[in-house]
């Protein structure tokens, strides 16, 4: 039996999508996306620097609840080597040598300057037929944590306590991606380990276009 083509399975599909897609839009749109480019004094891609976007106009979305991240002592690294969490998060380290490590966390700013240590514990070497030994930290204030050890003074590390949900750190090509972000007025904070000196945010306005930025720092990164 042939169907009438006003009620085709197909018609009655697109019908029902163009519906669905009519009821969705508002609150699909309006989602605005970023790309940061963050470069050294030589040109050469900045890895492990931290944007995060701040839209005063914009409701905060709830974040999920801050759950738990690990950073390994590893190789004599601190892996991975730059940490974003949110407040309230709990962080666990572990030492994955064979020979024991510090972990010491020192606030960024006036507190790196008077060398104030916020926290600092020993977690000792991996042993044949021993738990790898591990301790760990909540961080409910925003702000950068230096993280070192005083027995390799080549050890560093940072853990950053974002002040927005929207926060991103660049890849091995100094590019970090952010979408769904509201439209708005914003500013752009950068944060980079090498760079003394606070960076200064960045305007822009986030709209239907995407707004692609870039960025050269004062300083030739560090190598790991
Ligand atoms: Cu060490």
């Amino acid at each position: 039996m042939a169907l009438h083509p006003d009620v085709s399975p197909m018609k009655s599909l697109s019908l029902w999508l163009a519906a669905l897609s009519a009821a969705l839009t508002p609150l699909l749109s309006p989602a605005a996306s970023l790309q940061f480019k963050v470069t050294d004094r030589e040109g050469q891609p900045v890895p492990d620097a931290v944007l995060e976007v701040q839209i005063p106009s914009a409701a905060v979305p709830r974040v999920p609840a801050p759950g738990q991240v690990t950073i390994n002592q590893s190789k004599m690294k601190f892996v991975p080597r730059v940490t974003v969490v949110q407040p309230g998060t709990r962080v666990v380290f572990t030492n994955q040598d064979r020979w024991d490590h510090h972990v010491r966390g020192t606030l960024a700013g006036l507190a790196q300057m008077l060398d104030a240590v916020g926290f600092q514990f020993r977690l000792a070497g991996w042993a044949d037929n021993k738990p790898i030994a591990s301790s760990e930290v909540v961080f409910d204030k925003p702000g950068v944590t230096l993280l070192g050890c005083f027995l390799h003074s080549s050890m560093r590390g940072y853990v950053v306590v974002a002040e927005t949900p929207w926060v991103a750190v660049t890849g091995a090509d100094g590019v970090a991606v952010l979408d769904d972000l509201p439209s708005g007025a914003a500013t752009v904070k950068l944060w980079q380990a090498d760079e003394v000196a606070e960076l200064a945010p960045v305007p822009v306005v986030l709209g239907p276009q995407p707004v692609v930025l870039s960025r050269q720092l004062s300083v030739v990164a560090r190598r790991r």
